[in-house]
């Protein structure tokens, strides 16, 4: 078949890639000249996801993936943009949450419809508010003249993570839902050709839903463990030793605390939800709230551990939102390093994965009074607190993550603060 896929991003090229070397025809539109003459040119933007970027360019010098700032006539159209939200935004109702953006969308489907012949198929993979597919994109559509009867449009959203994309993109199974039955078994027939795990049918409207309760669940769980760091805190209970007695537990599965839930996902898709029904949510609101308060705990927990200290320069190491990925979209470690200069501390920030902070720890960490740790690459394992105690000023640690074997700190001379431990154990088992 020829396939069109419209937003070569995370989720668009991968999948672009993958439906070429399937054996499709493949068009890969972005509007972003800058990025379709890089690929053109042999260079793929998203780093460090295994096995992609061989995928990528075996399809483009193969010629079964092209790469374009226009679409074409096509079979199947897949719309894999980015849906964030709107924010600053109060709801008539006075509740003041965001909202989706589906103006990409809007914009993808207007792009498309002139391509568009009786039977052609429009799949829409982006994380949207349950019913966008049958209104907005539907309309979008049917706004430019085109009879969607004709049309078989449907909604089967992305699920890989982040850091395993190929694999799960295979993998992973797919649920696809139709605005029809025959636009639903359509899309159904294509997902086969290229995916090895089921591929289960619905309508539109739950598979839009089911999407957004997969990742309001993984916040709500996020939330829980954030809210056990800072109830353990309260209590003198390490949480990191509790999580994972409860967790020996066969139908109890805690998830991890930290600085915050980053991403363009976890912290976004929860309001599409929200937003659909403002009133019915109160769990998924707090959850919310609480996850969204991780940053300036993590700042007053830096402000603890400095004691009143007369602290100039601090180091954060790991600005990504999450582990071994390179993706700063809503990290929680920028945002913490925000709220620190706003408090007047000077912030240098490491991280191996993303280039504008890719350069040696030491530099990063010389003269600091603290390092935090708040995102926990798996190269940090290899530090060498001794030569980081030598170039600090003072030999400080915050570790959000509870990423590190603190005793190993502390016999380097460190006082550490871990999240979810309280001060108090702090005291009893420091060395200084
Ligand atoms: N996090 C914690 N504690 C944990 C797990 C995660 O603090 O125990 C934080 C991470 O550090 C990160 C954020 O949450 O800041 C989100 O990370 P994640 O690994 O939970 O999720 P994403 O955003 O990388 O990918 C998610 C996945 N959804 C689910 O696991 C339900 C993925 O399958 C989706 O395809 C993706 O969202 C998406 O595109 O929607």
């Amino acid at each position: 078949m020829k396939v069109c896929v419209v937003g070569l991003g995370y989720i668009g090229l991968p999948t672009a890639a993958l439906v070429a070397k399937a054996g499709h025809e493949v068009l890969g539109f972005d509007v972003d000249a800058t990025l379709i003459e890089r690929l053109q040119r042999g260079v793929v933007p998203i780093v460090n996801e295994d096995g992609l970027e061989d995928i990528v360019l075996e399809v483009l010098s193969s010629g079964s993936l092209k790469v374009a700032t226009e679409p074409e006539v096509a079979d199947v159209y897949l719309i894999a943009v980015p849906t964030p939200f709107q924010s600053n935004y109060t709801s008539p109702s006075g509740l003041d949450y965001p909202v989706a953006d589906l103006s990409y969308v809007e914009a993808a489907a207007r792009s498309v419809a002139p391509y568009l012949r009786p039977g052609s198929l429009v799949i829409l993979e982006s994380t949207v508010p349950p019913g966008t597919t049958r209104g907005l994109l539907t309309e979008a559509i049917s706004g430019k003249g085109v009879d969607t009867a004709k049309i078989l449009i449907a909604h089967a959203p992305e699920r890989v993570l982040p850091g395993n994309i190929v694999f799960e993109l295979m993998h992973n199974s797919r649920i696809v839902g139709g605005v029809t039955e025959e636009a639903t078994s359509a899309a159904c027939d294509f997902y086969r050709t290229f995916v090895k795990g089921p591929v289960v049918a619905t309508d539109a409207t739950t598979a839009e839903l089911v999407k957004l309760m997969e990742n309001t669940y993984r916040d709500v769980n996020i939330a829980l463990a954030n809210e056990f760091a800072r109830v353990s805190e309260y209590l003198g209970v390490n949480v990191w030793q509790a999580i994972q007695l409860a967790n020996l537990h066969p139908r109890v599965n805690i998830l991890r605390p930290g600085p915050g839930v980053g991403g363009h996902c976890i912290g976004v898709d929860p309001y599409f939800l929200i937003q659909a029904a403002p009133s019915l949510t109160p769990l998924v609101q707090t959850a919310r709230r609480v996850n969204e308060s991780m940053p300036g705990y993590t700042v007053q927990l830096v402000e603890q551990l400095l004691a009143g200290r007369n602290a100039a320069k601090l180091a954060i190491l790991g600005a990504s939102y999450k582990a071994n990925v390179g993706d700063v979209r809503e990290s929680p470690a920028l945002e913490v390093a925000r709220l620190l200069r706003d408090k007047g501390f000077v912030v240098a920030v490491h991280d191996p994965y993303v280039e504008e902070y890719n350069m040696p720890v030491d530099e990063v960490v010389r003269g600091a009074a603290a390092v935090l740790l708040l995102t926990d690459h798996r190269v940090y394992n290899e530090l060498d607190p001794v030569r980081l105690r030598d170039l600090m000023s003072a030999p400080l640690l915050l570790d959000a993550r509870g990423a590190v074997d603190p005793l190993r700190w502390r016999a380097a001379g460190f006082t550490v603060r871990q999240l979810g431990v309280p001060e108090a154990a702090l005291k009893v088992v420091s060395y200084d």
